[in-house]
C-alpha cells in the first residue's frame, strides 16, 4: 500500500474522496490521506496545492511531491525542499485548452465592448459600440510552454497577429517566437495586449514593474494568469488609473484571495478573476498523477519533473 499525504487549500473531505476516487481506479495499491493527519507520517508521496509544507519533516520515507497544478511555485518558494527529492507538477493539455477560453473571453470582452454593451442593457439603449480592428492588434503572449503555446496557436487560430516570448528560442508556425531580453523589450513595445503566463521563478518575479508598464503602448491591455508575483500590482493599479494601460484581466494575485480592502476591487478598468482561469481536472489529470506516484514508489523519475535549477 502506497500513502500518499493529501492537502489542497482548505481540503475538504469530498476532494479528497473524488481524487481517491479518481486515482485508485488507475493505481489500486494506494491510499490517500490528509497531510494534517498522523497517518500522514508513513507516506512516500506527497499531492499538494498550497500547503504548509513545515508538515513535510515529519515524513521521514518521502521519495517526491507532485503540485496538483502546473505551477510548482508554491513548493518551491522558500526552498524548503531537499534538491534530492523529486518535484512533478501535472501536464494537462485540458488545463491549456481551458486557459485558451479564458484568454480569448478575457480579449474578446476587451475588443467587443462587452461590459459596455451590458450597461446599455440595463438602461434599454440600443446602439452599436466603437469595435476595435482585430487585424492591427499584436498580442504578445510572455510564457509558451505547454500553456502559452496552445494559448498562442488558438489565438493565431481565431486570426490574431501573435507573438511569444520564452526562455529558450522556439519554432512555432504561424507565431512570431521571441527570446530573451531583447525579445521581452520587443514584446513590452510592440503589444497591443500583453498576456503573462509566465511560471513563477527568481528571474520571473516582478517582470511586469513601473518602467514596463511605461514601456507599454498607451491604452494597451494587461491580462494576467501567470502570478500575482509576476506583477508590481501598484505599479499596474497607476497605469490603470491614468488610463496608459486601457484594461487590465487577472485571475492571479499577491494575496490570495485577493483582500477586501486591496484597491483593485475600486477600479473599472481592472476586471478580477478568482484563480480559476484553468483549474485543475480531477477527471483528465487522474491517469498521469497515478502514474507518477507508481513511478515515484518504483524509484522511476516521472514524467514532468521539474528541473530544480531553473525552478518550473
Ligand atoms: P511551462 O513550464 O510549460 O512553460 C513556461 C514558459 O515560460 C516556457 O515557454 C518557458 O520558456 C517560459 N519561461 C520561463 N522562465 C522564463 C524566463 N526567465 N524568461 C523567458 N521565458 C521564460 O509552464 P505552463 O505553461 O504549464 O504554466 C505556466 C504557468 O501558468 C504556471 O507556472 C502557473 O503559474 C500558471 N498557471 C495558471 C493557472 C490559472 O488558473 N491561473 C492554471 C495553470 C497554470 P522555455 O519554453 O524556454 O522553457
Ligand atoms: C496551476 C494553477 O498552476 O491553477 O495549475 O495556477
Amino acid at each position: 500500500m502506497t500513502i500518499v499525504a493529501f492537502y489542497s487549500k482548505g481540503t475538504s473531505i469530498e476532494v479528497q474522496n473524488t481524487w481517491s476516487k479518481r486515482l485508485k481506479f488507475y493505481y489500486p495499491s494506494l491510499k490517500l490521506v490528509p497531510l494534517l493527519s498522523e497517518e500522514a507520517k508513513f507516506a512516500t508521496v506527497a499531492l499538494l496545492w498550497k500547503a504548509p509544507l513545515n508538515y513535510l519533516n515529519k515524513m521521514t520515507r518521502i521519495k517526491g511531491l507532485i503540485s496538483l497544478g502546473q505551477g510548482v511555485d508554491h513548493i518551491l518558494n522558500g526552498n524548503l525542499i531537499p534538491e534530492n527529492i523529486p518535484v512533478v507538477r501535472i501536464v494537462d493539455p485540458y488545463m491549456a485548452k481551458s486557459m485558451s477560453h479564458w484568454v480569448l473571453l478575457s480579449i474578446l470582452n476587451i475588443i467587443r465592448d462587452t461590459y459596455g454593451y451590458f450597461s446599455q442593457e440595463n438602461t434599454k439603449i440600443y446602439k452599436p459600440r466603437d469595435e476595435k480592428n482585430f487585424l492591427s492588434l499584436k498580442i504578445g503572449v510572455y510564457g509558451i510552454g505547454a500553456i502559452g503555446s496552445v494559448v498562442a496557436k488558438d489565438l493565431s487560430y481565431m486570426g490574431f497577429n501573435v507573438q511569444g516570448w520564452s526562455r529558450t528560442k522556439k519554432k512555432i508556425k504561424t507565431i512570431t517566437c521571441l527570446s530573451g531580453s531583447e525579445g521581452f523589450q520587443a514584446l513590452i513595445t510592440n503589444s497591443d495586449i500583453h498576456v503573462c503566463l509566465l511560471p513563477l521563478t527568481p528571474s520571473t518575479e516582478n517582470i511586469f514593474n513601473k518602467h514596463k508598464f511605461i514601456n507599454m503602448k498607451k491604452g494597451s491591455c494587461f491580462i494576467n494568469a501567470g502570478r500575482g508575483e509576476h506583477v508590481d500590482e501598484n505599479h499596474l493599479l497607476d497605469s490603470c488609473r491614468s488610463g496608459h494601460i486601457s484594461n487590465a484581466v487577472l485571475d492571479v494575485y499577491r494575496n490570495e484571495p485577493l483582500p477586501k480592502n486591496h484597491p483593485f476591487w475600486k477600479q473599472d478598468n481592472i476586471r478580477l478573476w478568482p484563480h480559476v482561469a484553468a483549474e485543475t481536472n480531477p477527471e483528465t489529470a487522474a491517469k498521469q498523477i497515478a502514474n507518477a506516484i507508481k513511478c515515484l514508489d518504483n524509484n522511476i523519475v516521472p514524467p514532468n519533473t521539474v528541473d530544480r535549477t531553473l525552478g518550473y
